[in-house]
């Protein structure tokens, strides 16, 4: 099993230490893959799934006579935002190769270190590697427990949808992406763990300038929301948004459920490589799912606060 070490851990440690009291990003995946002597492993490995102590390997969701080779790390990482609106990232990507004329689903999924209820969010980043058509199916799903999923995919003229069991679905509306754009999925599921009323599940598509602009004084629903549907720095690519009043089932997250990544592909002859990376899932906010590189001058007084902090240690000794 290939561990997962994070090489920006000083990084994120600071941005957590940043963070407001009650704030956590719950489970995190850069895909920065080391051995068990903790060297970086060469471009192509197969990739085993999950970290986590509650990581699980690939299964096939039911495409029995499939392999997992296809699942692979690359060194260099996806990048998103530029200056100092540039997300926080762990080297290396996943890679997902489709052979073409076969069709499969594979799945890496890993429980929660704890349960939570209420909000739930979410992002991660996708970027097609070459050439695809715009029938070509090539979907990647991030479900929150067991009953919501949120997708990337190439499917005729749509980018992305939500669905769900016991719960209704909703295609993205906007522009789909460029070929090697890499785009940032957005997304939030309310009344997690709840047992009554409705549930809310949205979805946005971000291209890198607009994360900038929107990510630069904080990520909100209501600007995501209100924002047109484009290209531009100050519009969101695509959205999408579903409610169920009466879901008869409410989604679950915790130890024992299936977070998961999937990575669907359909029976289309084309080959292509989808890349895959920066996951993050949490309870708190869309800012805590976008980590970004602080400032310097932050550094600097995150500086100052731990000098003075050891000089107060000293000198209560
Ligand atoms: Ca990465
Ligand atoms: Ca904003």
């Amino acid at each position: 099993m290939l561990k997962h070490a994070i090489t920006m851990a000083a990084v994120a440690g600071l941005v957590l230490a940043l963070a407001p009291a009650g704030t956590a990003e719950l489970v995190y995946e850069g895909f920065d893959c080391v051995d068990g002597d903790g060297n970086p492993v060469a471009g192509g490995t197969k990739l085993d799934g999950l970290e986590g102590a509650t990581s699980f390997g690939w299964d096939d969701g039911g495409f029995s006579s499939q392999t997992h080779d296809n699942m692979t790390y690359a060194t260099s990482t996806l990048s998103f935002g530029s200056g100092n609106t540039a997300l926080v990232t762990a080297s290396g990507r996943m890679l997902s190769t489709h052979p073409g004329g076969q069709e499969y689903n594979q799945r890496a999924y890993r429980g929660l270190d704890e349960t939570i209820t209420g909000t739930f969010y979410g992002s991660y980043l996708w970027k097609v590697e070459d050439a695809i058509g715009d029938i070509g199916r090539a979907e990647n799903s991030v479900d929150v427990g067991s009953t919501i999923g949120t997708e990337i995919h190439r499917w005729g003229s749509s980018l992305g949808r939500i669905t769900g069991t016991g719960f209704g679905s909703a295609n993205n509306s906007g522009v789909t992406d460029n070929p090697s754009d890499t785009i940032m999925a957005l997304y939030t599921v309310t009344n997690v763990g709840g047992s009554s009323g409705p549930i809310t599940a949205k979805q946005w598509f971000l291209n890198s300038a607009q994360f900038d602009n929107f990510r630069a004084d904080g990520l909100t629903e209501a600007e995501l929301d209100a924002a047109g549907l484009g290209r531009d720095s100050d519009q969101v690519m695509q959205r999408a948004s579903v409610t169920e009043s009466s879901p008869g089932s409410w989604p679950t997250f915790g130890p024992s459920e299936e977070l998961f990544i999937q990575i669907y592909r359909g029976s289309n002859a084309e080959t292509h490589v989808v890349a895959l990376d920066e996951m993050r899932w949490g309870n708190t906010s869309l800012d805590d799912v976008t980590p970004i590189i602080p400032e310097p001058a932050t550094l600097a007084l995150l500086g100052l606060g731990a000098a003075g902090t050891l000089l107060a240690r000293r000198r209560r000794r």
